[in-house]
């Protein structure tokens, strides 16, 4: 085994076909439709692209040249004129969509709010001039920091609207982590809130940005703006800084023009956590992330003008910015946003909200799925979800054993389930099944999206074999791709782009996850390059261990980790949670390791085994290894941690081990 690849240990072979109902009417009806269309992509990306942006969505006028790539940079629909909020709401206010629904959206506590589309654009258009009142310019950057409530929607399309770029920081991020990202952004007004309501408690968002203000620390901020929500004192530097989102919004003109943007002005920037060191602000721009982002949302979601669509996601994560926003409304979709999380309060109100509205489209993460299984299936299933007809994932690999369980209790064996792989990077889902064409595989996001030329290959850049390890890769650039890290082309081109060393000019870029393809062409992801565990030579992904556990029934969860062994190199330690009912104790870490000796082979048998309540994760769920990788090692805990939902659990881990 080469150094250059990854070990693949397990296999998965169950099958599922898209059901004849659903593909009649679906957008894309078989494999032999995906197929053409893939075949076309691949002949001509350039005039694949083209003839769709020109079909789907509006220009004010249109491009000179579709691609200009000087590698790694590339300039898509160069010369061309558009407004991403103009795509998403001015042109449907001529149609009947004017008096669809555009956001329904439920608090947490129960309230709830929905607007047509012609209310939400003029909401926009209103809170644009306010944003222009305070001297927010085309080219200046807005910093927002909201709960999940329609203003956050809005502050974006409102920037998007004139030009400006928005930076969407997470609700849940610490004051220091909100001013290294207005400070790297040179953000000149920040929209907030004085709260947003989590797990029945007030996130204290204002407080936080004061705080991330103190003293000057981020002294391109000129304005704060701030949503009442939760309605708690809150002080406010009136007449000065600070200013009421509800008494300047009221008074601010309904008239605001979109602003014809050049296809490649800045739209926004969102950090990604780097896992040591400064994050980075992954750029998009305007005419690419569009189309892309529309055109998959039509395609893997398969929106019906009829549908209500709701992804779980948080704004602040690229899943909010994609796939609450900007496809669903492109599209003239309806599109749910809910503000709360499942909580023990509350461990059903995902369902009630599908049972309330009606959802036919379900967005969520592995993550939340595997809280469900945990809480047992009697929750939901006392709960109608028979309006549900397709099912999607995103954000980490999904066990297969987790993707049979949203298969059969949330999906009544029913409804597709869409494995979307992507990143904060590509801008948009990359590969994914098309719902109504190609069937699935528990465990496989599957095929690549028309016009992506993904390929799994070695650190030589050489495509591997079937059913063999490598890293996941993309050939040819789409118009959703990130453009640069903002402020630092350098680290965007080490990072992505030469960490395979380009051959010929040939650039390619390198997504940073280990993959394989199996024979039918499907991809498997297997988890963070990073993470790769070396056991006596073996490279192992992480992904493989972890199904295996999650395959026993008394595993909730499970998180696997490399620590220094003399003999081995590296020796797997497992992090496991329980389901309901189980409890930890030395016969049970026997019969794991044993499980997994047998699912996958001894080389994978875990040397230890942790019981935890909880495993430590960012705020869009997926687990940090990294973090659990030092705990099993007996270090300090090192690098950022800004990112983590929850530091109790890291803590508590710690106090066990
Ligand atoms: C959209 C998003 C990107 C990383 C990515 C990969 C993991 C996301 C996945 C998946 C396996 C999937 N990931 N979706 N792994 N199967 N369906 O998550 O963006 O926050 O930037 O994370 O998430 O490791 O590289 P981002």
């Amino acid at each position: 085994m080469s150094e250059s690849t990854i070990e693949s240990i397990l296999q998965e072979k169950r099958l599922f076909q898209p059901a004849a109902e659903f593909s009649q009417k679906a957008q894309i009806k078989s494999l032999e439709d995906y197929q053409q269309l893939y075949d076309r992509a691949k002949a001509d990306p350039e005039k694949f692209w083209a003839e769709l942006a020109e079909q789907e969505l509006h220009w004010f006028q249109k491009w000179d040249q579709v691609l200009d790539w000087q590698p790694p940079f590339a300039k898509w629909f160069v010369g061309g004129k558009i407004n991403i909020s103009y795509n998403c709401l001015d042109r449907h206010l001529t149609t009947w969509r004017r008096n669809k629904a555009a956001l329904i959206w439920e608090g947490e506590p129960g309230d709830s709010r929905t607007l047509t589309y012609a209310q939400l654009h003029r909401e926009v258009c209103q809170f644009a001039n306010a944003l222009k009142h305070l001297g927010v310019e085309k080219g200046d950057r807005v910093g927002i920091y909201m709960p999940m409530i329609p203003e956050a929607a809005i502050a974006m399309l409102a920037c998007a609207r004139i030009g400006a770029a928005h930076t969407v920081v997470f609700g849940g991020f610490s004051a220091e982590a909100l001013r290294d990202r207005l400070v790297d952004g040179q953000v000149k007004v920040v929209v907030t809130a004085d709260g947003g309501w989590r797990k029945d408690a007030i996130v204290p968002l204002k407080t936080q940005v004061d705080k991330a203000l103190a003293d000057g620390a981020a002294p391109s901020v000129e304005n704060v703006l701030v949503v009442r929500r939760t309605g708690q004192e809150i002080p406010m530097q009136l007449g000065g800084r600070d200013h009421w989102w509800h008494e300047l919004q009221p008074q601010m003109s309904a008239d605001c023009p979109a602003e014809p943007m050049d296809s490649e002005d800045l739209l926004f920037v969102l950090y990604t956590s780097g896992s040591t060191g400064k994050p980075k602000g992954v750029v998009h721009t305007t005419g690419g992330y569009n189309l892309y982002t529309h055109m998959t949302t039509k395609w893997i979601f398969d929106l019906q003008d009829t549908d209500v669509y709701w992804c779980t996601a948080d704004v602040g994560w690229i899943t909010g910015h994609s796939y609450i926003v900007y496809g669903p409304l492109s599209n003239g979709a309806t599109t749910l946003m809910y503000e709360g999380a499942p909580r023990a309060s509350n461990p059903g109100c995902f369902w009630d909200v599908i049972q309330k509205h009606g959802v036919n489209v379900f967005y969520t993460a592995p993550t939340a799925i595997r809280a469900f299984i945990k809480m047992g299936e009697d929750i939901p299933k006392a709960r109608d979800l028979s309006s549900l007809r397709l099912l999607g994932t995103v954000g980490e690999p999904i066990n297969p054993e987790a993707w049979m369980w949203y298969h059969r209790v949330i999906g009544g064996e029913r409804c597709p389930i869409v494995d979307t792989w992507w990143q904060t990077e590509t801008g948009g889902i990359m590969i994914t099944p098309l719902p109504g064409a190609i069937a699935t595989k528990p465990g496989s996001a599957t095929l690549p999206f028309p016009g992506i030329l993904a390929d799994v290959v070695n650190l030589e850049g050489e495509s591997v074999g079937t059913n063999q390890g490598g890293y996941l890769a993309v050939r040819h650039p789409w118009p959703g791709m990130m453009r640069t890290v903002y402020g630092d082309p350098d680290r965007f081109r080490k990072t992505y782009w030469e960490h395979i060393p380009p051959k010929d000019g040939k650039y390619i870029y390198f997504a940073g996850d280990g993959a394989r393809r199996d024979e039918d062409g499907y991809y498997w992801v297997m988890g963070r390059v990073d993470d790769v565990i070396n056991v006596a030579g073996h490279r192992l992904g992480t992904m493989e261990i972890e199904s295996a556990l999650v395959s026993h029934p008394a595993v909730a969860e499970a998180a696997v980790v490399g620590k220094p062994d003399e003999l081995k190199g590296q020796d797997i330690v497992a992090f496991v949670t329980l389901e309901g009912g189980h409890t930890g104790s030395d016969a049970l870490k026997a019969e794991l390791k044993q499980h997994v000796g047998q699912e996958i082979g001894a080389i994978a048998r875990p040397g230890d085994i942790r019981f935890a309540d909880a495993l430590p994760k960012t705020r869009s769920g997926k687990i940090m290894r990294r973090l659990l990788r030092d705990l099993a090692s007996g270090n300090a805990v090192s690098g950022d941690t800004s990112t983590l939902e929850d530091r109790n659990v890291l803590e508590a881990l710690r106090d066990e081990g």
